[in-house]
Protein backbone atom coordinates (compact mmCIF):
# COMPACT_ATOMS: atom_id res chain seq x y z
CA UNK A 1 0.00 0.00 0.00
CA UNK A 2 2.80 2.24 0.78
CA UNK A 3 4.55 1.74 -2.35
CA UNK A 4 1.51 2.16 -4.60
CA UNK A 5 0.94 6.16 -2.64
CA UNK A 6 4.75 7.25 -3.20
CA UNK A 7 4.48 5.83 -6.74
CA UNK A 8 1.20 7.83 -7.54
CA UNK A 9 1.83 11.08 -5.45
CA UNK A 10 4.38 12.76 -8.15
CA UNK A 11 2.28 11.51 -10.99
CA UNK A 12 -0.71 13.05 -9.48
CA UNK A 13 1.76 16.58 -9.07
CA UNK A 14 2.47 16.53 -12.50
CA UNK A 15 -0.76 16.17 -13.72
CA UNK A 16 -1.97 18.75 -11.89
CA UNK A 17 0.93 21.10 -13.16
CA UNK A 18 -0.51 20.66 -16.62
CA UNK A 19 -4.39 21.41 -15.64
CA UNK A 20 -3.09 25.01 -15.63
CA UNK A 21 -4.76 26.80 -18.63
CA UNK A 22 -1.66 29.40 -19.22
CA UNK A 23 1.04 25.89 -18.82
CA UNK A 24 -0.80 24.59 -22.71
CA UNK A 25 1.09 25.38 -25.01
CA UNK A 26 0.40 25.46 -29.14
CA UNK A 27 2.25 23.32 -31.71
CA UNK A 28 4.61 25.19 -33.94
CA UNK A 29 1.77 24.37 -36.89
CA UNK A 30 -0.83 25.97 -34.79
CA UNK A 31 0.74 29.26 -34.55
CA UNK A 32 2.00 29.24 -38.48
CA UNK A 33 -1.25 28.10 -39.08
CA UNK A 34 -3.10 31.02 -36.56
CA UNK A 35 -0.53 33.28 -38.51
CA UNK A 36 -2.67 32.74 -42.10
CA UNK A 37 -5.84 34.02 -40.56
CA UNK A 38 -8.19 34.50 -43.68
CA UNK A 39 -8.66 30.99 -45.25
CA UNK A 40 -11.61 29.24 -47.74
CA UNK A 41 -13.50 26.41 -48.17
CA UNK A 42 -14.91 25.83 -51.17
CA UNK A 43 -18.11 23.32 -52.23
CA UNK A 44 -17.92 21.67 -55.60
CA UNK A 45 -20.05 18.89 -56.92
CA UNK A 46 -23.55 17.68 -58.28
CA UNK A 47 -25.47 19.94 -55.67
CA UNK A 48 -24.02 22.44 -57.90
CA UNK A 49 -25.82 21.53 -60.42
CA UNK A 50 -28.50 20.36 -58.74
CA UNK A 51 -29.56 23.64 -56.72
CA UNK A 52 -29.13 21.90 -53.59
CA UNK A 53 -26.93 21.80 -50.01
CA UNK A 54 -27.11 18.11 -48.96
CA UNK A 55 -27.33 15.89 -52.00
CA UNK A 56 -29.03 12.20 -50.65
CA UNK A 57 -26.51 10.07 -52.68
CA UNK A 58 -28.43 9.32 -55.88
CA UNK A 59 -27.09 12.18 -58.13
CA UNK A 60 -26.43 10.95 -61.57
CA UNK A 61 -22.57 11.15 -62.29
CA UNK A 62 -23.69 12.82 -65.98
CA UNK A 63 -24.75 16.06 -64.32
CA UNK A 64 -21.14 16.33 -63.01
CA UNK A 65 -20.01 18.48 -66.34
CA UNK A 66 -18.40 21.78 -65.54
CA UNK A 67 -17.49 23.55 -69.02
CA UNK A 68 -14.97 26.46 -68.05
CA UNK A 69 -13.25 24.67 -65.11
CA UNK A 70 -10.59 26.91 -63.93
CA UNK A 71 -9.64 26.85 -60.20
CA UNK A 72 -6.77 29.52 -60.84
CA UNK A 73 -9.42 31.97 -60.96
CA UNK A 74 -11.48 30.82 -57.91
CA UNK A 75 -7.63 30.97 -56.05
CA UNK A 76 -7.09 34.41 -57.48
CA UNK A 77 -10.59 35.80 -55.88
CA UNK A 78 -9.68 34.32 -53.05
CA UNK A 79 -6.13 35.73 -52.61
CA UNK A 80 -7.98 39.28 -53.69
CA UNK A 81 -9.97 38.67 -50.09
CA UNK A 82 -6.45 38.08 -48.26
CA UNK A 83 -7.12 34.45 -47.85
CA UNK A 84 -3.82 32.53 -47.34
CA UNK A 85 -5.49 28.78 -47.57
CA UNK A 86 -7.66 27.12 -49.49
CA UNK A 87 -9.91 23.85 -48.19
CA UNK A 88 -11.55 21.73 -50.60
CA UNK A 89 -14.16 19.59 -49.85
CA UNK A 90 -13.09 16.27 -51.97
CA UNK A 91 -16.21 14.93 -50.85
CA UNK A 92 -19.02 16.36 -49.30
CA UNK A 93 -22.22 14.50 -47.90
CA UNK A 94 -23.56 13.35 -50.84
CA UNK A 95 -20.23 10.69 -51.35
CA UNK A 96 -19.67 11.81 -54.78
CA UNK A 97 -15.50 11.96 -55.00
CA UNK A 98 -13.73 15.12 -57.09
CA UNK A 99 -11.02 12.99 -57.34
CA UNK A 100 -10.32 9.61 -58.88
CA UNK A 101 -10.83 7.03 -56.10
CA UNK A 102 -9.38 3.31 -56.66
CA UNK A 103 -12.46 2.66 -53.69
CA UNK A 104 -15.67 3.39 -55.75
CA UNK A 105 -16.69 4.53 -59.21
CA UNK A 106 -19.59 7.04 -58.06
CA UNK A 107 -17.43 10.75 -58.48
CA UNK A 108 -15.42 12.13 -61.37
CA UNK A 109 -14.26 9.22 -62.82
CA UNK A 110 -17.75 7.92 -63.63
CA UNK A 111 -18.67 11.68 -64.88
CA UNK A 112 -18.52 13.08 -68.56
CA UNK A 113 -16.10 15.76 -67.64
CA UNK A 114 -12.69 15.38 -69.55
CA UNK A 115 -14.16 11.73 -70.01
CA UNK A 116 -13.89 10.79 -66.83
CA UNK A 117 -10.28 11.46 -67.00
CA UNK A 118 -10.42 14.70 -65.04
CA UNK A 119 -9.21 15.25 -61.49
CA UNK A 120 -10.54 18.30 -59.55
CA UNK A 121 -8.21 17.62 -56.23
CA UNK A 122 -5.50 17.84 -58.17
CA UNK A 123 -6.46 20.88 -60.21
CA UNK A 124 -7.38 22.89 -56.93
CA UNK A 125 -4.41 21.70 -55.30
CA UNK A 126 -1.91 22.53 -57.96
CA UNK A 127 -3.50 26.03 -58.33
CA UNK A 128 -3.74 26.50 -54.42
CA UNK A 129 0.43 26.35 -54.60
CA UNK A 130 1.09 28.14 -57.40
CA UNK A 131 -0.77 31.17 -55.81
CA UNK A 132 1.63 30.57 -52.53
CA UNK A 133 -1.25 29.40 -50.40
CA UNK A 134 -1.99 26.63 -48.08
CA UNK A 135 -3.46 23.45 -49.13
CA UNK A 136 -5.92 21.31 -47.24
CA UNK A 137 -9.15 19.47 -47.97
CA UNK A 138 -12.44 17.86 -46.53
CA UNK A 139 -14.07 14.47 -46.57
CA UNK A 140 -17.25 13.86 -45.13
CA UNK A 141 -17.43 10.86 -42.60
CA UNK A 142 -21.38 10.87 -43.53
CA UNK A 143 -21.46 8.90 -46.84
CA UNK A 144 -25.43 8.98 -48.59
CA UNK A 145 -24.35 6.98 -50.91
CA UNK A 146 -21.74 3.79 -50.20
CA UNK A 147 -23.30 0.81 -49.56
CA UNK A 148 -20.64 -0.28 -46.93
CA UNK A 149 -21.98 3.19 -45.22
CA UNK A 150 -24.64 0.58 -43.12
CA UNK A 151 -21.56 -1.35 -41.96
CA UNK A 152 -19.45 0.09 -39.93
CA UNK A 153 -16.39 -1.34 -39.54
CA UNK A 154 -16.64 -1.59 -43.94
CA UNK A 155 -16.84 2.09 -43.87
CA UNK A 156 -14.49 2.17 -41.53
CA UNK A 157 -11.86 0.30 -43.82
CA UNK A 158 -13.54 2.27 -47.09
CA UNK A 159 -13.37 5.36 -45.53
CA UNK A 160 -9.61 4.88 -44.61
CA UNK A 161 -8.52 4.76 -47.50
CA UNK A 162 -9.87 6.91 -49.82
CA UNK A 163 -8.11 9.07 -46.83
CA UNK A 164 -4.98 7.59 -47.52
CA UNK A 165 -5.41 8.29 -51.27
CA UNK A 166 -6.14 12.06 -50.28
CA UNK A 167 -3.27 12.11 -47.85
CA UNK A 168 -0.68 10.85 -50.56
CA UNK A 169 -1.51 11.83 -53.41
CA UNK A 170 -2.11 16.02 -53.50
CA UNK A 171 1.27 17.08 -51.02
CA UNK A 172 1.26 18.40 -47.65
CA UNK A 173 -2.03 19.42 -46.05
CA UNK A 174 -1.95 21.54 -43.82
CA UNK A 175 -5.52 21.48 -42.58
CA UNK A 176 -8.08 18.51 -42.56
CA UNK A 177 -11.52 18.58 -41.83
CA UNK A 178 -13.53 15.90 -40.12
CA UNK A 179 -16.85 17.02 -40.84
CA UNK A 180 -18.98 16.06 -38.10
CA UNK A 181 -22.79 16.99 -40.01
CA UNK A 182 -25.55 14.32 -40.27
CA UNK A 183 -24.50 10.70 -39.33
CA UNK A 184 -27.05 10.26 -36.79
CA UNK A 185 -26.81 6.98 -34.73
CA UNK A 186 -23.27 6.03 -36.98
CA UNK A 187 -20.64 5.47 -35.14
CA UNK A 188 -16.88 6.16 -37.19
CA UNK A 189 -13.77 4.89 -36.13
CA UNK A 190 -11.86 8.04 -35.30
CA UNK A 191 -8.53 6.66 -33.41
CA UNK A 192 -7.65 4.89 -36.72
CA UNK A 193 -8.71 8.09 -39.28
CA UNK A 194 -6.32 9.93 -37.20
CA UNK A 195 -4.00 7.86 -37.08
CA UNK A 196 -3.63 6.82 -40.54
CA UNK A 197 -3.98 10.74 -41.60
CA UNK A 198 -1.04 10.96 -38.76
CA UNK A 199 0.90 9.20 -40.96
CA UNK A 200 1.30 10.23 -43.74
CA UNK A 201 0.89 14.25 -43.06
CA UNK A 202 2.16 14.59 -40.16
CA UNK A 203 1.98 18.25 -39.69
CA UNK A 204 -1.72 18.32 -40.76
CA UNK A 205 -3.94 20.51 -38.25
CA UNK A 206 -7.43 18.51 -37.72
CA UNK A 207 -10.86 20.62 -37.35
CA UNK A 208 -12.97 19.02 -35.51
CA UNK A 209 -15.97 19.92 -33.29
CA UNK A 210 -14.76 20.50 -29.78
CA UNK A 211 -16.49 17.15 -28.73
CA UNK A 212 -14.02 15.55 -30.59
CA UNK A 213 -11.29 17.40 -28.78
CA UNK A 214 -8.96 14.25 -28.98
CA UNK A 215 -8.57 14.76 -32.40
CA UNK A 216 -8.56 17.99 -33.12
CA UNK A 217 -6.33 20.30 -33.58
CA UNK A 218 -8.72 23.54 -34.61
CA UNK A 219 -11.73 23.78 -32.64
CA UNK A 220 -15.12 24.75 -34.84
CA UNK A 221 -15.83 28.09 -33.52
CA UNK A 222 -19.50 27.11 -33.04
CA UNK A 223 -21.43 28.70 -35.46
CA UNK A 224 -21.92 29.42 -39.16
CA UNK A 225 -22.94 32.85 -38.73
CA UNK A 226 -19.10 34.30 -38.29
CA UNK A 227 -18.15 35.39 -34.94
CA UNK A 228 -16.18 34.36 -32.47
CA UNK A 229 -17.27 35.01 -28.79
CA UNK A 230 -15.26 38.63 -27.47
CA UNK A 231 -13.66 36.49 -24.74
CA UNK A 232 -11.79 34.12 -26.73
CA UNK A 233 -9.31 31.80 -24.79
CA UNK A 234 -7.28 29.07 -27.27
CA UNK A 235 -7.15 26.51 -24.27
CA UNK A 236 -10.18 24.31 -24.21
CA UNK A 237 -11.02 22.05 -21.41
CA UNK A 238 -12.94 19.17 -22.17
CA UNK A 239 -13.36 16.25 -19.24
CA UNK A 240 -10.39 17.77 -17.80
CA UNK A 241 -8.36 17.72 -20.35
CA UNK A 242 -6.53 20.60 -21.56
CA UNK A 243 -5.58 21.61 -24.87
CA UNK A 244 -4.77 24.38 -27.66
CA UNK A 245 -7.34 24.58 -29.62
CA UNK A 246 -7.68 27.41 -31.46
CA UNK A 247 -11.03 28.45 -33.19
CA UNK A 248 -11.83 28.28 -36.78
CA UNK A 249 -14.90 30.47 -38.08
CA UNK A 250 -16.49 29.24 -41.11
CA UNK A 251 -19.30 31.26 -42.47
CA UNK A 252 -20.69 31.08 -46.23
CA UNK A 253 -19.52 33.99 -48.53
CA UNK A 254 -23.50 33.61 -50.06
CA UNK A 255 -26.04 33.66 -46.72
CA UNK A 256 -27.12 30.00 -45.40
CA UNK A 257 -25.22 28.37 -48.83
CA UNK A 258 -21.87 26.11 -49.12
CA UNK A 259 -22.90 25.38 -52.90
CA UNK A 260 -23.56 27.32 -55.40
CA UNK A 261 -27.20 28.22 -56.54
CA UNK A 262 -28.56 29.91 -59.27
CA UNK A 263 -30.34 33.08 -59.12
CA UNK A 264 -28.80 33.92 -55.92
CA UNK A 265 -26.51 36.59 -56.66
CA UNK A 266 -28.56 39.03 -53.85
CA UNK A 267 -27.51 36.54 -51.19
CA UNK A 268 -23.70 37.92 -51.41
CA UNK A 269 -22.73 39.16 -48.54
CA UNK A 270 -22.37 42.95 -48.15
CA UNK A 271 -19.05 44.41 -47.72
CA UNK A 272 -20.18 45.83 -44.81
CA UNK A 273 -20.86 42.58 -43.13
CA UNK A 274 -17.74 40.66 -44.49
CA UNK A 275 -15.68 43.43 -42.60
CA UNK A 276 -17.79 43.10 -39.66
CA UNK A 277 -17.26 39.37 -39.80
CA UNK A 278 -13.88 40.03 -39.97
CA UNK A 279 -13.65 41.80 -36.83
CA UNK A 280 -15.39 39.29 -34.71
CA UNK A 281 -13.30 36.74 -35.98
CA UNK A 282 -9.77 37.18 -36.49
CA UNK A 283 -10.33 40.52 -34.62
CA UNK A 284 -10.72 38.22 -31.59
CA UNK A 285 -8.35 35.88 -32.43
CA UNK A 286 -10.18 33.29 -34.16
CA UNK A 287 -9.20 32.03 -37.74
CA UNK A 288 -12.20 33.57 -40.42
CA UNK A 289 -13.01 30.88 -43.48
CA UNK A 290 -14.95 31.97 -46.00
CA UNK A 291 -16.72 29.25 -48.20
CA UNK A 292 -16.65 29.78 -51.34
CA UNK A 293 -18.69 27.72 -54.32
CA UNK A 294 -17.75 28.09 -58.23
CA UNK A 295 -20.99 27.67 -60.50
CA UNK A 296 -21.86 25.37 -62.90
CA UNK A 297 -19.46 26.13 -65.65
CA UNK A 298 -16.66 25.60 -62.75
CA UNK A 299 -16.37 29.35 -61.96
CA UNK A 300 -16.78 31.13 -59.48
CA UNK A 301 -19.73 34.11 -60.48
CA UNK A 302 -18.82 37.83 -61.13
CA UNK A 303 -20.86 38.73 -58.21
CA UNK A 304 -18.59 36.54 -55.60
CA UNK A 305 -15.09 37.84 -57.19
CA UNK A 306 -15.82 41.19 -57.38
CA UNK A 307 -17.13 41.08 -53.12
CA UNK A 308 -13.97 38.93 -52.60
CA UNK A 309 -11.62 41.57 -53.88
CA UNK A 310 -13.89 44.72 -52.27
CA UNK A 311 -13.65 43.11 -49.25
CA UNK A 312 -9.61 42.54 -49.10
CA UNK A 313 -9.59 46.17 -50.03
CA UNK A 314 -12.26 47.27 -47.74
CA UNK A 315 -9.63 45.16 -44.97
CA UNK A 316 -6.71 47.24 -45.83
CA UNK A 317 -8.32 50.44 -46.33
CA UNK A 318 -8.92 50.64 -42.28
CA UNK A 319 -6.10 48.06 -41.35
CA UNK A 320 -3.53 48.10 -43.72
CA UNK A 321 -0.15 48.72 -42.93
CA UNK A 322 0.13 52.20 -43.73
CA UNK A 323 -2.98 52.85 -41.91
CA UNK A 324 -1.33 52.41 -38.50
CA UNK A 325 -1.14 55.77 -37.00
CA UNK A 326 0.90 54.45 -34.30
CA UNK A 327 3.99 53.39 -36.30
CA UNK A 328 5.75 56.52 -35.74
CA UNK A 329 4.94 56.89 -32.25
CA UNK A 330 7.94 57.55 -29.59
CA UNK A 331 7.97 54.57 -26.70
CA UNK A 332 10.66 53.18 -24.50
CA UNK A 333 13.57 51.16 -26.27
CA UNK A 334 12.07 48.35 -24.45
CA UNK A 335 9.03 48.29 -26.37
CA UNK A 336 10.43 49.05 -29.59
CA UNK A 337 9.09 45.42 -31.01
CA UNK A 338 5.78 46.14 -30.35
CA UNK A 339 5.10 49.13 -32.46
CA UNK A 340 7.38 48.08 -35.21
CA UNK A 341 4.81 47.18 -37.50
CA UNK A 342 6.64 43.19 -37.72
CA UNK A 343 4.47 40.60 -36.38
CA UNK A 344 7.95 38.40 -36.09
CA UNK A 345 9.26 40.67 -33.25
CA UNK A 346 7.56 41.44 -29.95
CA UNK A 347 8.22 42.48 -26.68
CA UNK A 348 8.52 40.46 -23.39
CA UNK A 349 7.49 41.53 -19.78
CA UNK A 350 10.38 40.52 -16.98
CA UNK A 351 9.82 37.03 -15.79
CA UNK A 352 8.26 38.19 -12.45
CA UNK A 353 6.22 40.30 -14.41
CA UNK A 354 2.44 40.06 -14.37
CA UNK A 355 1.15 44.21 -15.04
CA UNK A 356 3.06 46.33 -17.06
CA UNK A 357 1.53 49.66 -18.67
CA UNK A 358 3.25 50.50 -22.05
CA UNK A 359 2.64 54.28 -22.88
CA UNK A 360 3.34 55.46 -26.55
CA UNK A 361 3.86 59.16 -27.85
CA UNK A 362 3.54 61.73 -30.15
CA UNK A 363 4.81 64.74 -31.18
CA UNK A 364 1.40 66.09 -32.68
CA UNK A 365 -1.65 64.10 -31.18
CA UNK A 366 -3.35 62.04 -33.62
CA UNK A 367 -6.75 60.86 -34.05
CA UNK A 368 -8.03 57.06 -33.78
CA UNK A 369 -10.76 54.99 -33.01
CA UNK A 370 -9.84 51.12 -32.98
CA UNK A 371 -6.88 49.60 -31.70
CA UNK A 372 -5.35 46.37 -33.03
CA UNK A 373 -3.22 44.04 -30.33
CA UNK A 374 -1.19 40.60 -30.75
CA UNK A 375 -0.53 38.39 -28.32
CA UNK A 376 3.49 36.25 -29.33
CA UNK A 377 1.63 32.46 -28.44
CA UNK A 378 4.28 30.76 -28.49
CA UNK A 379 4.23 30.35 -24.40
CA UNK A 380 0.61 29.91 -24.27
CA UNK A 381 -1.86 33.10 -23.67
CA UNK A 382 -1.08 34.84 -20.70
CA UNK A 383 -2.87 38.06 -20.76
CA UNK A 384 -5.75 38.15 -18.50
CA UNK A 385 -7.02 41.25 -18.22
CA UNK A 386 -6.31 44.76 -20.18
CA UNK A 387 -7.31 48.50 -20.81
CA UNK A 388 -6.44 50.89 -23.82
CA UNK A 389 -6.22 54.67 -22.43
CA UNK A 390 -5.33 57.60 -23.88
CA UNK A 391 -4.65 61.15 -22.30
CA UNK A 392 -7.75 63.22 -23.66
CA UNK A 393 -8.69 66.66 -22.45
CA UNK A 394 -5.73 66.86 -20.07
CA UNK A 395 -6.70 63.57 -18.36
CA UNK A 396 -6.34 59.77 -18.69
CA UNK A 397 -9.33 58.30 -19.88
CA UNK A 398 -10.45 54.93 -20.23
CA UNK A 399 -11.33 53.24 -24.35
CA UNK A 400 -11.17 50.05 -23.88
CA UNK A 401 -11.04 47.55 -21.21
CA UNK A 402 -11.10 43.59 -22.04
CA UNK A 403 -10.23 40.07 -21.01
CA UNK A 404 -8.11 37.64 -23.70
CA UNK A 405 -6.08 39.52 -26.26
CA UNK A 406 -5.17 35.77 -28.28
CA UNK A 407 -3.55 36.01 -31.85
CA UNK A 408 -5.33 39.25 -32.53
CA UNK A 409 -7.81 41.44 -31.05
CA UNK A 410 -9.24 44.68 -32.45
CA UNK A 411 -11.11 46.74 -30.01
CA UNK A 412 -13.72 49.52 -31.34
CA UNK A 413 -14.24 52.96 -29.77
CA UNK A 414 -15.56 56.26 -29.53
CA UNK A 415 -12.89 58.30 -32.16
CA UNK A 416 -10.50 60.22 -29.96
CA UNK A 417 -7.15 62.95 -30.35
CA UNK A 418 -4.64 62.13 -27.86
CA UNK A 419 -0.62 62.53 -27.88
CA UNK A 420 -0.05 59.71 -25.04
CA UNK A 421 -1.46 56.51 -25.55
CA UNK A 422 -1.36 53.11 -23.40
CA UNK A 423 -1.94 49.48 -23.12
CA UNK A 424 -1.93 48.63 -19.41
CA UNK A 425 -1.60 44.95 -18.83
CA UNK A 426 -3.85 44.97 -15.90
CA UNK A 427 -3.07 41.01 -15.25
CA UNK A 428 -1.40 38.18 -16.98
CA UNK A 429 -0.42 34.60 -15.68
CA UNK A 430 2.63 34.60 -16.56
CA UNK A 431 5.02 37.63 -18.53
CA UNK A 432 3.22 39.28 -20.87
CA UNK A 433 3.65 39.16 -24.77
CA UNK A 434 3.09 41.34 -26.82
CA UNK A 435 4.15 41.63 -31.01
CA UNK A 436 1.71 44.20 -32.15
CA UNK A 437 -0.34 47.34 -31.11
CA UNK A 438 -1.67 49.26 -33.84
CA UNK A 439 -4.00 52.37 -33.17
CA UNK A 440 -6.03 53.05 -36.82
CA UNK A 441 -8.33 55.68 -37.74
CA UNK A 442 -11.16 54.16 -39.50
CA UNK A 443 -14.07 56.30 -38.68
CA UNK A 444 -14.23 57.73 -42.76
CA UNK A 445 -13.34 54.38 -44.74
CA UNK A 446 -15.73 52.36 -42.46
CA UNK A 447 -18.71 55.04 -43.34
CA UNK A 448 -18.04 54.98 -46.96
CA UNK A 449 -18.02 51.02 -46.75
CA UNK A 450 -21.54 51.28 -45.20
CA UNK A 451 -22.75 53.58 -48.15
CA UNK A 452 -22.35 50.99 -50.56
C1 LIG B 1 -21.56 21.46 -42.54
C2 LIG B 1 -22.13 20.73 -43.75
O1 LIG B 1 -23.29 20.00 -43.42
C3 LIG B 1 -22.44 21.78 -44.78
O2 LIG B 1 -23.05 21.26 -45.92
C4 LIG B 1 -21.11 22.45 -45.13
O3 LIG B 1 -20.26 21.50 -45.73
C5 LIG B 1 -20.47 23.03 -43.88
C6 LIG B 1 -19.13 23.65 -44.12
O4 LIG B 1 -20.33 22.04 -42.89
O5 LIG B 1 -21.41 20.66 -41.46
Amino acid sequence: MWKRIAILAPLCALALAAQNFTDVKPKPQQVAWQDLEIGVLVHFGPNTFMDREWGDGTADPNIFNPTQFDPAQWVAAAKSAGANYLVFVAKHHDGFNLWPSGQTGYGVKSSPWRDGHGDVVRDVARAARDAGMKFGLYLSPWDRHEPFYKDNKQYDDFYVKQLVELATRYGELTEFWLDGAGSEGHVYDFDRYVEQLRIYQPNALIFADAALLKYGDIRWVGNESGFASEENWNVLDLHGYLRWRPAEADTPLRKDHWFWHPNDEKSVKSVAELLDTYEKTVGRGAQLMIGIAPDDRGLLPDSDVQRLSEFGAAVRSIYGAEKNVARHAHVAPSFAAMIDGDPDTFWSASSDSRSTTIEISFDTPINFDRALTMEWLNDGQQIEKYAIEAFAGGKWTTLYAGTSIGHKKIDKFARVTASHVRLVILSSAAPARIREFQLFDGAAAEAEIKEH
